[in-house]
């Protein structure tokens, strides 16, 4: 299977394992190797011998990750990052000052800092609103709009919001439509079909899946801003090294399998917690009291592993959910997502402490949310940690 693989019309498991990955022609390795070299020898003063001259423009492993990438979401390019925070920098600095952004108003706080005490300072606007209607996204464009930025499910609230009714907004106004689909991964959402222009992911999570690698990517299909994306993967340089982009193409492996069992195990813990008295509220796109629902049926092949909660804290502040996160003994108190192991945490004072009290209050992110990534632990030892944990919680209120 060469370049993207994506034409050849192999499914999303196949292309998990094979895309951008040929035995290695030299040794027959069935593995991609890392190539650690930082420079690449020349034929003569810039007469390159082969696609690589630094590893800061190109790396081959670097490579088999960006075509795998590409691969799963359909996109022509992907260009891969140090980090999913560095990933989306980059593609926001592919506009100028005086530019103005609409940004979902439920994203992961680390997101929100980056428009806030980042872009700002160059200049870069941008107006956080709820995007459940694309009508009102459309009366919030201004003349400056270029791009509209969304999060879906998204962090922490999983609010769902309709990728090919906002793409078709984006696209009447000339605008770019970025959507960020670390909680869905390629598995179950692929928002270039839907009609995005580019998607960004934290490799971190899903896609690699075992919590020990930071990473991010971009893809896309769109020639002109795969173009300047490259260029500022190469002038910027938060580029990923080649032993993580081998260890996120080692998880991306069995990303399918993994997914699966982090969505089935998910809709037994969902029902658990629907049913519990000490929950006020779920939070999740499976259940069909989500207003969102409707839109994830539609435009995911699964609802995802992500699950907030609220628990009843009464006028006991953040202890209750304190109490609980502490007496978990599977779940590990954790910031992150997607990998193996299940992981618990509170987003008022960790994920999303960056957000402004006020942002943090609208996206109704208070001191009982709860935010669980459900990993691939034997469903029984998960149910019962939750109710240790539920059992300190009435013990704190
Ligand atoms: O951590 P990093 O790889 O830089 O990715 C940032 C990022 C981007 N987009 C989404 C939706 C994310 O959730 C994240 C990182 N999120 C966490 C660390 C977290 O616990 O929510």
């Amino acid at each position: 299977m060469s370049g993207a693989g994506n034409s050849l019309g192999f499914r999303a498991d196949t292309l998990a394992i094979h895309a951008g990955q040929e035995p290695d022609p030299i040794s027959g390795a069935v593995m991609t190797p890392i190539v650690l070299a930082s420079t690449f020898a020349q034929d003569g003063p810039a007469v390159m011998r082969g696609p690589y001259d630094y590893s800061r423009a190109g790396n081959p492993t670097r490579t088999a990750l960006e075509q795998c990438l590409a691969a799963l979401e359909g996109a022509t390019h992907g260009i891969a990052f140090g980090s999913g925070c560095a990933a989306m920098t980059a593609v926001l600095m592919t506009l100028k000052s005086g530019d103005h952004v609409l940004v979902g108003d439920d994203v992961y706080g680390g997101t929100f800092r980056i428009f806030d005490k980042v872009m700002k300072q160059f200049g870069l606007d941008a107006t956080f609103m709820d995007m459940s209607d694309p009508a009102k996204v459309r009366e919030a464009i201004r003349p400056n709009t270029r791009m509209i930025w969304v999060e879906t499910p998204s962090n922490p609230m999983l609010k769902v919001f309709d990728i090919a009714a906002l793409a078709e907004v984006a696209k009447k106004a000339r605008l770019t439509l970025v959507v960020d689909n670390t909680f869905a991964t390629p598995m179950l959402q692929r928002p270039l079909d839907l009609g995005a222009t580019a998607v960004v992911h934290s490799t971190t999570k899903y896609l690699n899946g075992h919590s020990d690698v930071v990473g991010g990517a971009a893809l896309t299909s769109d020639k002109e801003l795969a173009e300047k994306l490259h260029f500022l993967q190469k002038a910027v340089g938060g580029v990923p090294s080649p032993f993580d982009c081998y260890m996120v193409l080692r998880g991306l492996k069995t990303l399918g399998v993994r997914i699966r069992q982090h969505v089935q195990s998910a809709k037994v813990l969902v029902d658990l917690l629907s049913r519990h008295k000490q929950v006020a509220r779920v939070f999740y796109p499976g259940l069909e009291s989500h207003p969102g629902h409707a839109i994830a049926a539609r435009q995911m092949k699964g609802f995802g592993g992500m699950i907030s909660f609220d628990l009843r804290v009464g006028d006991k502040g953040t202890a209750p959910s304190a109490a609980f996160l502490k007496a978990l003994r599977v779940f590990t108190c954790a910031e992150s997502l997607g990998g193996v192991e299940s992981l618990a945490e509170l987003p008022a004072i960790m994920t999303h402490a960056s957000l402004t009290p006020e942002a943090r209050q609208a996206a109704g992110i208070g001191d009982g949310l709860i935010r669980l990534s459900v990993g691939l632990e034997d469903i029984e030892d998960l149910e019962e940690d939750l109710d240790r944990g539920f059992r300190a919680a009435e013990a704190a209120l």
